[in-house]
């Protein structure tokens, strides 16, 4: 963390009006480093996110922010034509004086400024259907805003980012390289993701083969990468769009599924309590078929609940490679939270497995 003068001068870099009054240290994401701004200006008071961009996830910020540039400018013009708030419903970048999207600190450190969305709340868990439901239909419809988007502009911010067979080779690099003697607490770890190899090429191959259509997606459609409206309890704005890439419809079903309908928190210690909800799936499901308008195929339709399982694989795969690696990647609060994250999310394969024929049903019912 900077010190107090190092981040005032971060701060003075963007063309924010007013007096700094407060900067506090906010929300729940597992990535960037976030803080919120509150300036007090002759119109009132004025808050901002603040973000340092984690350096060893994004290796390219300037395109990065170039992607974050053109896709909200494209979004805000989608927005503008629905007769939207351009202020609300999508993220606003707040340029630095130089007129440029972020600004590079003397250790090198990139870093951008939103306008901090007023009246909408990020959740870490379900607390009702109807904001569940809310957030599916805007995860779909953010693929809908996206769909004529041309694909070929966009950087790659993450390469391979949902390449699960790609993630199954890194992970068995960590295991031999073994660089925190970590490996030998972790077996029926190691043993569960080997045993279910075959499940990473589930999407994969059927991409590879031409069966499933390439999309501009989120990518990282977690429950508290959405901001629900405090006033009409509706998902107002779709936030964290670093990793807007191209990528499958399943995948960005899939990862709201992992996280919003499991019984239990990402990092719950007691595997009882984990397990995946059919209604809250059902939920979902309705939410994101009709988000879509229509726009997904036929096998789009029928890969979703493998998209839940495969993000739950990936996402299971990727914490027990960062835990054996020394926790460099997701962020983490107490010594052991990603074994307890890569544990959460491979007792719900499990569970998803042996309710796979449901889900089926349940998307049937629906599509
Ligand atoms: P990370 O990649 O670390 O998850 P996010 O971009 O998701 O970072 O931001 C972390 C959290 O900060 C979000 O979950 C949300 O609570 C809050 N946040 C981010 N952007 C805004 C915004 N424009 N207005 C209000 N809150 C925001
Ligand atoms: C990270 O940035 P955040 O916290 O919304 C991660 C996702 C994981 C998720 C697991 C860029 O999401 O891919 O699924 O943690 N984001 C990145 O909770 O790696
Ligand atoms: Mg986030």
């Amino acid at each position: 963390m900077k010190s107090s003068t190092e981040l005032t001068k971060v701060i003075n870099a963007f063309n924010l009006e007013g007096e700094l009054q407060k900067c506090i240290v906010f929300g729940n994401g597992h990535i960037n480093d976030t803080f919120r701004l509150t300036f007090k200006t002759e119109q009132g008071t004025r808050r901002y996110i603040l973000q340092k961009m984690s350096a060893v996830v994004f290796k390219k910020p300037v395109e990065l922010m170039e992607n974050i540039s053109n896709v909200t400018a494209w979004l805000k013009k989608k927005i503008r034509e629905n007769g939207g708030d351009t202020e609300r419903e999508t993220l606003n970048l707040v340029m630095t004086r130089e007129g440029i999207p972020y600004h590079v600190d003397k250790e090198g450190g990139y870093w951008r400024v939103y306008k901090f969305i007023e009246g909408a709340t990020c959740y870490d868990a379900v607390k009702n259907d109807d904001d569940f439901y809310q957030s599916a239909v805007a995860f779909g419809h953010f693929q809908r805003l996206l769909a004529d988007y041309p694909a070929e502009t966009l950087h790659e911010t993450i390469p391979n980012f949902h390449n699960t067979p790609d993630r199954m080779r890194i992970f068995r690099e960590a295991v031999q390289r073994d660089a925190y003697s970590r490996a030998a607490g972790v077996q029926e770890e190691i043993r569960f993701i080997e045993e279910h190899e075959k499940l990473s090429h589930v999407l994969y191959d059927m991409l590879e083969e031409g069966k499933l259509p390439l999309r501009v997606t989120h990518n990282d459609t977690k429950l508290n990468n959405i901001m629900i409206d405090d006033a009409t309890g509706k998902a107002i704005c779709v936030i964290d769009l670093d990793t807007v890439m191209p990528g499958l419809s399943a995948h960005d079903f899939g990862d709201s599924i992992r996280f919003g309908a499991s019984t239990g928190a990402e990092d719950e210690r007691d595997l009882s309590k984990i397990s995946c909800d059919l209604h809250l799936y059902e939920v979902y499901t309705k939410g994101f078929i009709e988000g879509c308008g229509g726009a997904l195929t036929e096998t789009e339709l029928d890969m979703l609940p493998w998209g839940a399982v495969l993000m739950t694989f990936e996402n299971g795969i990727r914490f027990l490679t960062d835990y054996l690696e020394g926790d460099h990647y997701f962020k983490i609060h107490r010594d052991g939270q990603n074994l307890d994250r890569c544990r959460t999310q491979l007792k719900l394969v499990s569970d998803m497995e042996e309710k796979m024929q449901q889900m089926q049903q349940i998307v049937n019912k629906y599509k």
